[in-house]
Order: C-alpha cells, then structure tokens, then sequence
C-alpha cells in the first residue's frame, strides 16, 4: 500500500514510521509513505498557508490553494484515490474502517492545523473525513499516525503471524482477557492457578469468560454487537443475577462466579 501524507509538520512523522513494525513493513516493501509539506506548494514569498476566517472571528483557517496544488501535483487532477481529511467532524475511526482502508492500494492523508480548512477542501477534493474520537488535539497528525499505524498491521505480510489481526480484541468485539507473564509470583501476587496447569481447554475457558467480565464490567455496549455462544451468555446472565444479587444485600457480593483472588 502506498500512502501519500499531506502536512504542515512532516517531520512529527519520520521518527514514529521509522520504527518497529512500521519500519518493518516499509523495509518489506509492503508500506510506502510518501510525506509531503504543504508549504512547499505556497507560491507568496512567506509560504502563507493560512488566512483570517471570512465572516471574522477567531483563529485561521488553512487557504485552499496550496492544499488543491499539493494534492494534485502528487495525484493528479482530479486524483483517482481515496483523499482521506482528518478532522474533529469526520466519521468515527474503527477497527471496521482500518479494514476498509487496508483493502486500498493508494490512499492520500491530509493532516489539517490552525482551526480548520477552508470548506472547498471537503467540497472538492476530499473524498472520506475520519476522526479518531472526541477530543481536542491541535492538529491531524497525530490522527494520521493513528490511522497508519491501525492500518499497516492490517496489510498482509506485516504481522508474523498473518491470523493475528483478525485475532484482536475487537475482530470478535469483546476486551481482551487479563495477560501473565513469569514470575508466577510477584511481590506475593500470584499468576491465576489454571494459566499453569497446561490444561488447554480450561485455559481457553478462563481467558473467554475474563474477556466477557471485563466486557460486561468496563464496555457493555460492546456485548450488544459482539458474536456470543449459549455458554457465553449463560456466563453474562450469572454475572447480572450476582450484581442484582449484591444490589439488592451488599453482603451477597463474595458470592460472585469466580470472584477476585483477595489481595495479598
Ligand atoms: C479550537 C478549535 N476547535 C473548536 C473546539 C475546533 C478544532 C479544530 C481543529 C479542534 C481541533 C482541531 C485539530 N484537530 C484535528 O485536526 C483532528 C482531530 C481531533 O482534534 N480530535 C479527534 N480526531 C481528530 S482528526 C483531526
């Protein structure tokens, strides 16, 4: 996949692409990112990318020219691949989304500043705008990297093991369940008994219902849309009957499935 990034601050990228599995996938030739300052395409003697909002008010906004000539001189006009705008009102990045952006060959980022950029970008010459959640950040190029870095270990190759993205957390919609490493125990706190008994099979059935609690505790809207067995669902319904349970008498709380180890 070829990714052309157009910015401000090309240079916030080089240090991130340079690096793991980035690095790796640009060295196998499986990802190439192509960064490109818009300033360069400003043609005043103070490289202007910016102006004062018509209608007033505060702020700047990002001038249409040198974005059009950047965008075009790169991909043509117009350009015959996905221009992708980062912005606060784009639709929401998902790990649905990384999946649809990694299906494309060629795509083209622009990473805006100041308070925006002049709408006729968007009318014109973006195709797709995606935010990455609902917070303030001063720029897109933090949004950018998030958006490669979702995708790359997505393309075919990257990753070692190639099941292992469609093995995340959110390829069957639940949280991950908690992960151990040695010693097996540490300052006193003990590696849960079943992860080393090498039975495989209660193994898997520990880690599937620790995924479902920290689920049902931390993302319950995640259960609605996740693919769940009978027995996953016997489990959720043992979870809700012990919360009414220790709602209605706080003492029946200790009764919970497979309560907590107490701490050391
Ligand atoms: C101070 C101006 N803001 C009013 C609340 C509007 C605004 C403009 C530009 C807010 C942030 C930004 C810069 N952010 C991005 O370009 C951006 C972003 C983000 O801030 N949050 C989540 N996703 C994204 S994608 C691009």
């Amino acid at each position: 996949m070829r990714v052309e990034v157009f910015t401000l601050f090309p240079e916030v990228f080089e240090p991130y692409l340079s690096l793991s599995i980035m690095a790796r996938a640009r060295q196998k030739g499986l990802l190439e990112v192509r960064l490109h300052n818009i300033r360069d395409w400003a043609t005043d003697r103070h490289k202007t990318v910016d102006d004062e909002p018509y209608g007033g008010g505060g702020g700047m906004v990002m001038k249409p020219e040198p974005i059009f000539a950047a965008v075009e001189a790169v991909l043509g006009r117009p350009p015959q691949v996905p221009v992708i705008l980062l912005t606060p009102q784009g639709r929401p990045f998902t790990q649905e989304v990384a999946w649809e952006l990694a299906q494309q060959p060629h795509l083209a980022l622009i990473a805006g500043r100041y308070e925006g950029v002049d709408e006729r970008v968007r009318q014109h010459l973006v195709t797709d705008e995606i935010s990455i959640g609902d917070y303030v950040l001063t720029g897109g190029e933090l949004p950018a990297l998030v958006v490669l870095d979702a995708v790359t270990r997505l393309l075919p190759g990257v990753l070692g093991d190639p099941d292992a993205p469609r093995k995340d957390s959110f390829s069957d919609g639940l949280l991950e369940h908690p992960h151990y490493t040695r010693p097996a125990v540490f300052r006193g706190w003990k590696v849960p008994e079943v992860l080393l008994s090498g039975h495989h099979a209660e193994i898997a059935r520990w880690r599937r219902r620790e995924a479902l609690r920290r689920t049902w505790e931390r993302r319950p809207d995640l259960l609605a849309r996740a693919s769940l067995t009978e027995e996953d669902r016997a489990f959720l319904a043992q979870l809700e009957a012990a919360r009414r349970a220790s709602e209605s008498d706080p003492s029946a709380a200790a009764s919970s499935p497979t309560p907590e180890e107490p701490a050391a």
